[in-house]
């Protein structure tokens, strides 16, 4: 056995952080995202109505959620602590500029 198996718990670190995201005419729910520094983050977005985007500048995520409610996955690690604004990057209509979110990277404990 030259190989031993690492043990479960390494499995479970590497895990991203699943969270899902509705985009519709004009908000993001939920509106409001957290992690933790260091973490990695897979946002699996659904448009409820026509085609949106999102993007957060900080973390280079920009992605187009087509309509249709087909769903869209993005990976990140939320590499910095902070909040950080989470805009629709798709022109969807008049609310398009108040449609915004916020991800929260909480700071690693020391
Ligand atoms: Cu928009």
């Amino acid at each position: 056995m030259p190989y031993p198996q690492a043990p479960a718990a390494a499995a479970t670190l590497i895990e991203p952080r699943v969270i899902e995201v509705v985009a519709k005419r004009f908000a993001f729910e939920p509106a409001r995202i957290e992690a933790t520094e260091g973490e990695h983050v897979r946002l699996v977005l659904t448009s409820a109505d026509g085609v949106h985007g999102v993007g957060i500048k900080k973390f280079r995520v920009e992605k187009t959620v087509p309509r249709g409610g087909t769903p869209v996955t993005i990976d990140f690690v939320a590499s910095a602590a902070g909040e950080f604004p989470i805009l629709c990057s798709e022109y969807c209509g008049n609310g398009h500029d108040e449609m915004k979110g916020l991800l929260v990277v909480a700071a690693r404990k020391q």
